[in-house]
């Protein structure tokens, strides 16, 4: 576990599963733009959440890379679900500003919901292809330049599935970080 505060921010790098968070308000999901279940995260999520999650996004898909959209949880402990369509590494350009598209809607849509903390995968990094280091820079560069603006939310946990992957995102927090 890593973790530092700005602006009364905290932002944390822990190893984990995305859908056992259960003190976190809000999750995302790494999604596909018809927002159905599929493999790593969004096949977790919608396992973990049930038919009603399948439901709720149909009126809400397709999306496009770097959206955002917000739903029940349903049966994950979390209240709620942040979909978010990562780039496909190497397909959709400029894939670094779809990516931090991404962050920044997801943590607007938490902000203006009200919601006081929000776990995060790697997104794009498993099947869409991004390097995980290049992914992490462009992912705590994008909350790091939002974080004075937040008011709601308070805690930001990068939720990592191994243990090589939560040290990465620990080592290049610290670097963009400065500290
Ligand atoms: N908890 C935390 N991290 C996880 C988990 C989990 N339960 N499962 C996988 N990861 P991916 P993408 C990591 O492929 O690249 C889907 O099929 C994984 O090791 O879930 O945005 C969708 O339907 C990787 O580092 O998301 C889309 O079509 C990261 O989460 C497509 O894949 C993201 O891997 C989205 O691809």
């Amino acid at each position: 576990m890593f973790e530092i505060t700005r602006n009364d921010v905290a932002i944390r790098c822990v190893q984990g599963d995305i859908t056992r968070q259960s003190d976190l308000d809000v999750v995302v999901n790494a999604a596909n733009a018809e927002l159905r279940t599929g493999g790593g995260v969004a096949g977790a999520i919608h396992r973990a959440a049930g038919p009603e999650l399948d439901e709720a996004c149909r009126s809400l898909a397709p999306i496009r890379p770097g959206d955002a959209v917000i739903t029940e949880g349903y049966g994950l402990p979390n209240a709620r679900i942040i979909h978010c369509l990562g780039p496909v590494y190497g397909s959709d350009e400029p894939a670094n500003q779809l990516l931090a598209n991404c962050y920044r809607n997801a943590v607007e849509l938490a902000e203006q919901q009200g919601l006081a903390s929000i776990g995060f995968p790697a997104l794009s990094t498993g099947a869409f292809g991004y390097p995980m280091e290049d992914a992490a820079e462009v992912a705590f560069a994008t909350l790091l330049a939002i974080v004075p603006k937040l008011e709601n939310v308070r805690h930001i946990r990068f939720v990592l599935f191994s243990d090589a992957d939560a040290d990465l995102h620990a080592q290049v927090l610290k670097r963009i970080a400065g500290g």
